[in-house]
């Protein structure tokens, strides 16, 4: 049975994963922790937990009687470049805090890295599982250590340590916050309730994306995949799609012929999305756990136009 203890439960990958865990491994086998607490009703055991207080993740995991740690807690690429030392601390350390309450506890562990974790020296399409990794943002170096750390806690103690290299997650229940990739959700809100969209990222400029049931089932995938298989464990590059802004654009346009997009470039969000990979190689995901997205982007623009209008009551 699965016990399963997740960190960052209320951001944008948090609050879908715990439905879907509670979905698969049953509501009381789930427990989400948060440093807020949620806006309505909770649904399931829920915990106030900020990650940079190790005794505290200790004694939740315990009481709880955890067997696994989804350690989703972090600040994005665009809040972290505005304050960098805030983000390594929350970032390196809340790791660093999940980890070892990983290995004194012995937890089965899951973090996400990035894209974030490639800079421009890496090959920039179909970028291989193995690459130059010269990050030039904080939340890339960031990123490059908890892959090395994850690496580092499975070579030196054993931990079972996996985790993916998400790129942009587009979603239609919670808003990312303070990420470069945001646009691609923004510009769904924005077209239902505008009919219109500004960019901050300029036009032709290519990023790997997915939708967000695709990276839920990702992570179920990988955590119940046959160790035996796993050559790589973490930082598993996945994607599900490519594309730059005006085609997503065009995508809409389908479903919304009058809906027009313009450009304001944002010069800090763009110079990390030119500094990230066109389009990642999954092909290590594929062979290792049978990695598998279900959306493209037209698959995605419908879902994403439909269930939106549905929560706008539009
Ligand atoms: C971000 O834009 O910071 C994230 C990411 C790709 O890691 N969505």
């Amino acid at each position: 049975m699965k016990k399963i203890m997740v960190t960052g439960a209320l951001g944008q990958i948090g609050s879908e994963l715990i439905t879907k865990l509670r979905s698969e491994y049953g509501t009381d086998n789930v427990l989400a922790t948060d440093i807020r607490r949620p806006n309505g009703a909770i649904d399931g055991p829920f915990e106030i937990l900020d990650v940079t207080d190790a005794q505290k993740m200790n004694d939740l995991a315990k009481e709880f009687g955890a067997d696994t740690l989804m350690h989703m807690a972090a600040l994005l690429s665009a809040k972290a470049e505005e304050s960098p030392l805030f983000a390594w601390n929350l970032n390196m350390g809340g790791l660093m805090n999940s980890l070892e309450v990983s290995r004194e506890l012995g937890l089965q562990f899951f973090t996400p890295s990035s894209i974030g974790a490639f800079g421009p020296s890496t090959p920039k399409l179909n970028t291989p599982q193995d690459t130059l990794q010269r990050p030039t943002t904080m939340y890339g170096v960031n990123k490059v250590s908890g892959e090395l750390l994850c690496d580092y806690y499975f070579e030196r103690f054993g931990l079972d340590t996996r985790g993916v290299r998400f790129p942009g997650l587009i979603s239609n229940v919670a808003q990312p916050g303070g990420g470069t990739t945001d646009y691609a959700v923004d510009i769904y809100y924005k077209a239902i309730e505008e009919g219109k969209y500004t960019s901050y990222i300029a036009e032709g400029t290519y990023m790997d994306m997915m939708y967000m049931p695709d990276a839920l089932q990702a992570i179920v995938n990988l955590m119940e995949a046959d160790p035996a298989k796993l050559i790589h464990r973490n930082a598993f590059n996945v994607t599900a799609m490519s594309f730059e802004p005006s085609q997503i654009a065009a995508s809409i346009k389908k479903h919304i012929p009058q809906f027009e997009i313009a450009y304001d470039v944002d010069p800090v969000r763009q110079a990390i999305a030119d500094s990230w990979p066109d389009s990642i190689d999954p092909s290590a995901a594929i062979a290792e756990w049978g990695f598998k997205a279900q959306y493209d982007l037209n698959k995605m623009t419908a879902d994403m136009l439909l269930k939106l209008k549905q929560k706008l009551a539009i």
